[in-house]
């Protein structure tokens, strides 16, 4: 099932590909070329990326998992499909190897003339159910919680673009802002593994649930995180969900995985994930640069001190709720 289902996605690989070229081509001649503005970051602290975390280690094991969700796919992937996989395959060369030596013609002069074996046969086609059953229950409560988020705390949307992602923080006033791979010099420079960081991180708070919602801009494109065991398509003219939650401030480092065109390869996707306090700070600083002014908390500023005394004890209730409103 697996087989079939790797097979339908590379196919599906495959026709995105020879759409998205087809799309290139029609769309390279009107649009300027995008990663050449330097765009100034805005970021209040910079987190420096920290070795083998949430970036590849040359290794051949999965990234370090930092979400609950990472956390059970990594348990899946390491205690349950690799030593079933290894089991098998080893069981097989062994069978191989056994039915090579000891029914070679050398050693059968009279060859059998045995047709079928009901024995046998039973044995090898319920032992594989059951192997695909004992899969299917954690394979099944994993997706389940993949495609069953808790109540997010803040919804950002993804834009993938030829050949850049643009982040929309909607909970926040509506900025938004492009996300251009840096330059190797850029990298070197901030200290950051080559082809991954960019200009303009996208910015989360840590311990949040953080809900995604990718779309693209031209053609298919693919929000992907390894640390967060995140992986959502992004597709024209329509929305898709996903989510993480990640404790431990730091910097991740993800790739765009639907092949989208010439410059495929350099769309990185880079996440900071900051304490509370220095996320809001950073939301702060994006509302000041976009001119985003909120409006519930400034009428409550402005009349609290301009209310006469018998006005404030009625408008007294009001201001927490317009500050709660505000947040
Ligand atoms: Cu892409």
């Amino acid at each position: 099932m697996r087989r079939i289902t790797k097979m339908m996605i590379s196919a599906g690989a495959m026709v995105a590909a020879v759409r998205a070229a087809a799309q290139e081509a029609v769309a390279a001649a009107p649009v300027p070329p995008v990663a050449t503005t330097p765009v100034p970051a805005a970021t209040p602290s910079l987190l420096a990326p920290e070795a083998g975390i949430g970036q590849p280690t040359g290794g051949w094991n999965l990234q370090e998992a930092v979400t609950p969700i990472a956390v059970e796919g990594h348990n899946m992937v390491y205690n349950i499909l690799n030593p079933v996989m290894f089991a098998v395959a080893i069981f097989v060369m062994i069978l191989l190897a056994w039915t090579v030596l000891r029914y070679r013609a050398g050693a059968n002069p009279v060859p059998s003339k045995n047709s079928h074996n009901t024995t046998i046969e039973v044995i090898w086609t319920v032992v594989p159910a059951l192997i695909l059953v004992v899969i299917a229950f954690p394979s099944f409560r994993l997706l389940a919680n993949q495609y069953d988020p808790p109540k997010a705390d803040i919804t950002i949307k993804a834009i993938g673009h030829q050949w850049y992602w643009e982040y929309e923080y909607p909970d926040n006033g509506g900025f938004t802002f492009d996300s251009v791979m840096l330059t190797d010099k850029e990298a070197a420079e901030r200290g950051s593994p080559k082809l991954l960081d960019v200009d303009n991180r996208m910015v989360v708070p840590a311990g949040a649930t953080v809900k995604v919602l990718t779309t693209a801009a031209d053609v298919i494109h693919s929000f992907a995180m390894p640390a967060f065991y995140l992986k959502m398509d992004a597709v024209p003219g329509r929305v898709n969900e996903t989510w993480f939650k990640v404790d431990r401030p730091g910097v991740y480092f993800g790739q765009c995985s639907e092949l989208c065109g010439s410059k495929h390869a350099y769309m990185p996707i880079a996440i900071e994930v900051l304490p509370k306090a220095q996320f809001d700070a950073w939301v702060a600083a994006k509302k000041k640069e976009n001119g985003i002014v909120d409006e519930p908390a400034v009428a409550a500023a402005g009349a609290a001190p301009a209310a006469a005394p018998a006005a404030a004890d009625a408008a007294a209730p009001a201001a927490p709720a317009a500050a709660a409103a505000a947040n």
